[in-house]
């Protein structure tokens, strides 16, 4: 058997170096140049714990290559980026691409299986497409969506572990796909349809910006009602049917902070909570920079000096070194763009930045007046509270 990848991502390569770990043949396609020279020498482009080991044993073992070019295989996997274009409408023109990149070499027999994040009716759109294409191939080759959901920085347990919900164009497309991941996949596989299982990607991600926001409210709520929002948080989640997620600086990365527009675009009148929710999210990252500036001028007027300010964290979530789609990179710009005061900015997790000078993050503790802690990472932690400080905390670090 050879499985085909289009798209070598954060998604694709540790997808595909699993199936080639398992001892199938696996050709991956990338439009970067780069990407694939990387891959072929069994090194990496992205970060992810233990990926490198994996991929390069793929490629030395001849199971792993990665090319410019598809070829003809048994299945083929479109796991290529859906961004949303400027009006939060989805963009699934790589989707597009990936399906024409890979219509010359369809043959009947074949599964072809999209992963992509994608707007409910792609799947069908792109069996449309290719019957339009290659009509000789109708009913001929199986066609199914499997979204996946695993969490960035730990994926190469989740990819095996996790359950998985597989809907086929049709009952044959569903069983194919069914039993491809069933090569690789301990979790339980799933059966519905292809609609299904794009709006089970979408309800996902959509349900926990939606929870997020809730405590993100209870977070703006609680700072005008003089209530620690953390410790109402520990005492509700006492309930036993309440589990309510913890506040931050908004909600980043290009998943959760994107998903629930794939269904507002499409479902505006239906889907008020979920537009709602992201609207919230959004807000909190603004107001968290809002704070932040009055801070400075309180500081400015009290002190009649300006203050240094501590910007401490950029990634999108804790201990990772991810800054795509961070709030508290967004906030960090935002204050420093309006401000000539002086700042310190924290990133434990990288070394340098081509916009941020870095400072390490005991330093950027003693010697600034305003720390803002954006960002939980285990670094911070261990600080101890300092009364002499201003102290903004949006992300919990001290939780008193
Ligand atoms: N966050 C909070 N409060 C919380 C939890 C998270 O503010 O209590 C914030 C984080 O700081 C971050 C954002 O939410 O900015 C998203 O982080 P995350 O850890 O919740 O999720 P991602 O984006 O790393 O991964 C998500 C996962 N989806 C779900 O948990 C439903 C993952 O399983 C998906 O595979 C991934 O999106 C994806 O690729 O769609």
């Amino acid at each position: 058997m050879i499985v085909q990848f289009i798209g070598l991502g954060y998604i694709g390569l540790p997808t595909a170096a699993v199936v080639a770990q398992h001892g199938i043949q696996v050709h991956g396609v990338d439009v970067n140049p780069k990407v694939v020279e990387t891959i072929n020498k069994g090194e990496i482009h992205i970060i992810e714990p233990g990926l490198e080991a994996v991929v390069k044993e793929g490629v030395e073992k001849g199971y792993l290559e990665a090319s410019h070019t598809p070829i003809e295989a048994d299945v083929h996997l479109i796991v290529v980026p859906t961004p949303f274009k400027g009006n939060h409408e989805p963009d699934i023109s790589f989707v597009e691409a990936g399906t024409k990149a890979v219509l010359p070499f369809l043959m009947e027999g074949n599964t072809f299986i999209i992963e992509s994040t994608s707007p409910v009716g792609t799947t069908e759109k792109m069996a449309d497409l290719i019957s339009k294409e290659r009509p000789e191939l109708k009913n001929k080759i199986f066609i199914a969506y499997c979204p996946e959901r695993v969490l960035p920085g730990n994926v190469l347990h989740e990819l095996i572990y996790n359950d998985r919900s597989i809907g086929g164009i049709d009952e044959r497309s569903t069983d194919k796909a069914v039993e491809f991941y069933q090569t690789f996949v301990k979790g339980e596989l799933h059966r519905t349809n292809a609609r299904t299982a794009e709006m089970c990607k979408l309800t996902e991600n959509s349900s926990r910006d939606v929870q997020i926001a809730f405590a993100n409210e209870l977070s703006l709520i609680c700072d005008k009602a003089g209530i620690n929002v953390w410790e109402l948080i520990r005492l509700a989640n006492k309930h036993p049917r309440v589990n309510i997620l913890q506040p931050g600086a908004g909600v980043g990365g290009h998943c959760i902070a994107v998903d629930p527009y794939f269904i507002t675009a499409e479902y505006p009148m239906e889907s008020q909570l979920i537009g709602k929710a992201r609207e919230i999210n959004n807000y909190k990252a603004f107001w968290c920079a809002e704070k932040t500036k009055n801070a400075m001028l309180e500081f400015e007027l009290k002190h009649g000096y300006k203050p240094i300010t501590a910007i401490m964290g950029l990634s999108f979530k804790p201990d990772i070194d991810d800054l795509r789609e961070s709030p508290a990179k967004y906030i960090a710009q935002k204050v420093m763009q309006s401000e000539q005061n002086n700042f310190l900015v924290v990133e434990p997790n990288i070394k340098e930045h081509s916009v941020f000078k870095l400072t390490n993050y005991l330093e950027a503790y003693e010697k600034a007046d305003i720390i803002v802690f954006l960002v939980a990472h285990n670094e911070f932690k261990s600080l101890i509270y300092r009364e002499d400080k201003v102290i903004l905390d949006f992300a919990g670090i001290f939780k008193k």
